[in-house]
C-alpha cells in the first residue's frame, strides 16, 4: 500500500534503528492478527506502524506539545511523561500522517495503558506491541503469542496482568487507567 509506504519512510526518520525494527515488527504483526480475527488489515498496519511515532521526542518537549496541541496532561502523565507518547502519536498520527480515520488514532491513544472496553482494533495493538518478533525475556512469551491467535480476550488479560506484575515489582507508578483497564478485563473473566 503506497500510503503506509510513505508514512514507514517519514516514520523511520524519526526513531532509532531498534525502535523502528519494534515498529515493523508491531505493523506486521498487527496485519496477523487483523487476518485472523477479520478486521481491516489496512487499519491495523497503519495504526501499527505508528503508534510509536512520538516515542522520540525527549520527555520534557513531550509536555511542551501537550500544552501547545491541547491535548489533556494528567497526574499520572505529569509523573511519568513517557505514557504521552501514546496520546501525542494519537494527535500526529492525524495532523502530521493525516490519518483520516478516527479508530486508528483511538487504538495509539490506547497502546500502552489500554483502556476498558477496548474495540477489535485497539486491543489488536496492545497485543502486537507486547508480542512482535522483537521482544524477548517477557515471561511467558510464546505461551501468550500462541493464545493471542487463539483467544484475544485471554491473550488481553494475561498481558495485562503480566504487565500489571511487571510495573509493580519495579516500583513504577501505575497509571489509573492501567489499573482500571486490567480491573474490567478480570471482572470480564474471573
Ligand atoms: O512504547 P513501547 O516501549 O513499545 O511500549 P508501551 O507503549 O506499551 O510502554 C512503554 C512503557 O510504559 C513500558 O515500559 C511500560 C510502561 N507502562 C505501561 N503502563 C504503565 C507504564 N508505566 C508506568 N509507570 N505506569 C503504567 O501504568
Ligand atoms: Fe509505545
Ligand atoms: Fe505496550
Ligand atoms: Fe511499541
Amino acid at each position: 500500500n503506497a500510503n503506509i509506504h510513505a508514512i514507514k519512510k517519514e516514520v523511520k526518520l524519526h526513531l532509532d534503528s531498534d525502535r523502528y525494527e519494534h515498529t515493523l515488527g508491531v505493523m506486521y504483526t498487527a496485519a496477523s492478527l487483523a487476518m485472523c480475527y477479520g478486521e481491516d488489515i489496512e487499519k491495523a498496519m497503519t495504526a501499527g506502524v505508528l503508534h510509536d511515532c512520538a516515542k522520540g521526542i525527549p520527555n520534557s518537549k513531550k509536555i511542551k506539545l501537550c500544552e501547545k496541541y491541547q491535548i489533556e496532561v494528567t497526574e499520572s502523565e505529569k509523573k511519568n511523561p513517557e505514557l504521552l507518547h501514546a496520546k501525542l502519536g494519537a494527535y500526529m498520527a492525524v495532523h502530521k500522517y493525516h490519518v483520516g480515520d478516527e479508530t486508528i488514532a483511538q487504538a495509539i491513544t490506547s497502546h500502552t495503558t489500554g483502556r476498558p472496553g477496548m474495540t477489535l482494533l485497539e486491543k489488536i495493538i496492545y497485543i502486537a506491541d507486547f508480542i512482535e518478533p522483537g521482544r524477548k525475556e517477557i515471561p511467558k512469551l510464546d505461551e501468550i503469542r500462541r493464545m493471542s491467535f487463539q483467544n484475544i480476550d485471554q491473550a488481553l488479560f494475561t498481558i495485562l496482568e503480566n504487565s500489571l506484575a511487571y510495573l509493580r515489582t519495579r516500583d513504577k507508578v501505575i497509571d489509573p487507567i492501567t489499573e482500571k483497564t486490567y480491573l474490567y478485563y478480570k471482572d470480564l473473566f474471573e
